[in-house]
């Protein structure tokens, strides 16, 4: 054909059947490559009059013989206008002169960050950036943000082209993942019901549409496994009506080239505790009630021994009327239609979703186990269980024998000088085995849950992780539950200054780059208070709860005798109180249960007898240990009694305090967790919380301010202004962005001049080199990566159009 022979494909090397992404410079000839960077890459404004440029450079010079179509070279012009200029960085105002970064802000103090904050909320303008940051004050309404117009608007744009988005901070990242071939991760932080869970809902929506999930039934997937881990793991609190009581870190994952392929969980620190105990005010977990309405409609309920007037104890509050309004409410029985179908999603044949509702109602069933106190010729209180019935209930939902059962539940085994001895049980004995039954079975259920989801998806390639914990609790009443979610929000603080202040301020003095210091509330301290071994607060905790003897009262004079810190402190008045002054303000514990809680036993009786069971689910639920150690499943609610089972023919054995402890596996959790986030790159979103009745359009500039305080936004917002949040190694700099500076086929060498070239080429300012790294602004790096992909797409372009007139 003609255009083998064509003398400009010689001449130029243009590979025949390129692939389908053009560029590679490797495979054009040097002379063609060296073109583009004449007629393209030169011109970065882009004030081009591309037709002038190909007519001197290429049409005059090679292609002088050719009849070039005027109609192409006019598309090409429209083109390469549509790809736009990359100009500047430009803050826009908008009408009413609101900042969108308050980097940016002339006067940078609270009351000037406050204010803009306030006056953009007043005006619907819910998120707003401090540089790379991005900050989302709860709007507590409906917006019209989220729309597939905006999912657009966002996809690819310089940040500075729009207003500040959610869907931004997706795109940023997405963009750096497939940019740098490296995996990403999004810490959203800020207290309860500030809008973390929301935020990382809208955060995998729009990921999803960035990795073309066109496979629609792969976005569903992803949102419904979503959704159904948070129907196990989420609840109605005093402060949040979904509220996380779980840590998440949903990872997102994509092929190199930027497909999504699945997603996968990771759950840390369920408080299981909820299962058989809510505050006033507060509900159980959502599933509950999900099932219990579902079940009532299909006409189930009797089927697993629930009563539709009747409230099973562990739903029972005083404060809200279940029975027939759990029965009859139609938001429980849609979700627990979308419970369903996500089960199907995931593989859950028919059986398994009857095992699933079996374990939950014998949870419901023997929560309703009653004891009374029987005399006993010892004196030791014996137990015995007045309501038969619903033992028999809760046993045939267990598919083990009543009497067994009865038997686990009202006695214990010992092991003295050889010889097992069988000791009664007191009430009090009776209900908390009971109790921890019930939180065992649903702690191992919703682990299992989470591991069935992450079979189905592959864990190849890139990821973008999501983290959405339980917020900073501050309750009248503040337990166990609330110190550990509490040092989890300590312990991502600290992450977050050390990203922001700690090493960027480490870095400018190794590399002799000169920076204004910015102080900064280091909550190190309160981190050593509680981690610090082995006289941190929860080593105290565990050695106290390795004597038998020890009470809640010992335990909180062994933390005042031995935690020496001006953050912690004894209250006069409260019995059993501690107060610590944590980073977000001053928390006011009551160690009541302290350490029954942390030791978080189940007797081994129970785990004998659940293995015994016709149901298989919960045979494996008791059998398998739940990978404690496994990459994905860090959970802390399957301890305790994870070793118990192991030692089948010594009960003793295995009830004693070398089985692991809640707070060493909240330590291992925590180091599990941070391990996954530093080998991603940061993105932070902080969520904030503009008042505490949760109304829309109400902004209480105290509340903010506190919020403002805790979270560093002021000294960020000063560290970003002044400081270079991106250090990049020379190497590592000339590789990624010598393109714009130099011929595509050329390999410039890393050093100091080659950067210094290259950041004179794009125009840019303030940027500095150091020793071996080169400092950059934060928003320096958008502006380059987008004049990389531009010069990208415009080489590509040519290349397509050079293969096209060729033939
Ligand atoms: V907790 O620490 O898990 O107790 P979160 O997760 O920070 O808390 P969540 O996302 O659950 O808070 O938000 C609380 C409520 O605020 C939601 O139920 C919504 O009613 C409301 N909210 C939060 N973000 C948005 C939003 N972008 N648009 C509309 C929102 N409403
Ligand atoms: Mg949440």
């Amino acid at each position: 054909p003609l255009s083998d022979l064509h003398p400009m494909r010689a001449l130029f090397k243009i590979p025949r059947n390129p692939p389908p992404t053009l560029y590679q410079p490797e495979l054009w000839s040097d002379h063609f490559n060296d073109f583009i960077c004449k007629c393209l890459i030169k011109d970065f404004e882009l004030r081009p009059n591309v037709l002038d440029l190909l007519q001197h450079v290429f049409i005059r010079q090679i292609l002088g013989r050719e009849r070039i179509l005027q109609k192409q070279l006019m598309e090409l012009i429209d083109l390469n206008q549509q790809i736009g200029t990359t100009g500047k960085t430009r803050y826009r105002h908008d009408a009413d002169d609101l900042l969108e970064d308050l980097v940016t802000l002339e006067v940078l103090d609270e009351n000037s960050v406050t204010e803009q904050l306030q006056r953009r909320y007043a005006k619907d303008q819910i998120y707003t950036y401090v540089g790379d940051i991005l900050i989302a004050v709860n709007p507590f309404h409906k917006m019209e943000l989220y729309s597939p117009q905006y999912t657009k608007m966002y996809i690819g744009a310089k940040r500075t082209a729009n207003p500040p988005h959610i869907f931004a901070v997706a795109d940023i990242a997405y963009q750096s993942m497939v940019s740098y071939n490296a995996d990403q991760c999004i810490v959203i932080s800020g207290e309860s019901g500030a809008g973390k869970t929301e935020s990382a809902h809208l955060l995998v929506e729009q990921l999803t549409v960035l990795g073309k999930a066109n496979n629609r039934s792969l976005q569903e997937k992803i949102l419904l496994v979503n959704n159904l881990v948070e129907a196990f793991g989420n609840a109605c609190t005093a402060i949040n009506d979904n509220s996380s009581r779980f840590g998440k870190y949903l990872e997102m994952k994509f092929t190199c080239g930027g497909t999504v392929v699945g997603a996968q969980i990771s759950e840390y620190l369920l408080e299981k505790s909820r299962v058989v105990h809510q505050a006033t005010g507060e509900k159980n977990f959502h599933i509950f009630y999900y099932i219990y309405a579902g079940l009532a409609e299909r006409k189930k309920l009797a089927h697993y021994k629930l009563s539709d007037s009747k409230t099973p104890k562990y739903l029972f509050n005083e404060h809200i009327k279940l029975g027939p309004d759990i029965v009859n409410n139609t938001f429980y029985k849609e979700q627990f239609d979308s419970v369903e179908q996500c089960f199907k999603v995931i593989g859950f044949t028919l059986e398994v979703h009857i095992l699933v509702y079996s374990t939950l109602a014998a949870i419901l069933n023997s929560g309703d186990i009653e004891f009374a106190s029987v005399a006993s010729e010892h004196q030791t209180d014996k137990s015995n269980i007045s309501n038969i019935a619903v033992l028999e209930n809760a046993a045939s939902l267990l598919c083990i024998r009543p009497d067994e059962l009865q038997e686990a539940l009202t006695s214990h085994c010992v092991v003295a000088r050889g010889e097992t001895i069988v000791r009664p049980n007191t009430v009090e004995k009776a209900t908390e085995v009971r109790d921890a039954m019930g939180k065992a079975l649903y702690g191992r259920l919703f682990s299992w849950i989470v591991n069935r989801i992450n079979t189905l998806v592959c864990v190849c390639g890139l990821n973008i992780g999501i983290l959405d914990i339980f917020g900073f609790e501050n309750f009248k009443r503040n337990s166990f539950e609330q110190l550990c979610i509490n040092i989890a929000n300590e312990q991502i603080q600290f992450y977050f200054n050390q990203h922001i202040f700690a090493w960027e301020q480490d870095e400018y003095l190794n590399e002799d780059v000169d920076a204004r210091v910015i102080e900064y509330e280091d909550n190190r301290p309160l981190l050593d208070l509680f981690l610090q071994k082995p006289m941190g607060m929860l080593s105290l905790l565990d050695e106290e709860s390795r004597f038998p003897q020890a009470t809640d009262q010992t335990l909180v004079e062994k933390f005042e005798d031995n935690l020496k810190s001006k953050n912690f402190w004894r209250p006069k008045r409260v019995d059993l109180g501690f107060g610590i002054h944590h980073y977000a303000g001053k928390v006011i514990y009551n160690a009541a249960g302290f350490l029954s809680k942390n030791r978080d036993t189940l007797p081994a009786d129970i785990v004998l007898l659940l293995r015994s069971s016709e149901n298989q689910l919960i045979r494996k639920l008791v059998t398998h240990p739940l990978t404690k150690t496994g990459k994905h499943t860090c959970v802390l609610c399957v301890q305790g009694d994870t070793g118990t089972g192991e030692t089948t023919h010594h009960p003793r054995e295995s009830t004693n305090m070398r089985t692991q402890t809640v707070a060493s596996y909240f330590r291992y959790s925590l180091m599990d967790l941070l391990s996954k986030m530093v080998a991603g790159q940061p993105h932070f979103v902080r969520c904030i919380k503009p008042n505490n009745d949760r109304q829309a359009s109400k902004f209480d500039r105290e509340k903010v301010l506190v919020q403002l305080r805790y979270t560093g936004v002021l000294e960020t917002a000063k560290i970003r202004r002044q400081g270079y949040s991106h250090r990049i190694l020379y190497a590592n700099f000339v590789n990624r962005y010598y393109i714009l500076a130099f011929h595509a086929h050329k390999e410039p060498d890393a050093s100091p001049e080659t950067c210094a070239a290259i950041l004179e080429k794009t125009k840019l300012e303030n940027w500095v080199l150091g020793k071996t790294k080169v400092f950059l602004k934060y928003h320096h790096v958008e502006t380059l990566n987008l004049m990389v992909r531009q010069t990208i797409d415009r080489i590509v372009l040519v290349q397509a159009y050079v293969r096209g007139w060729l033939g």
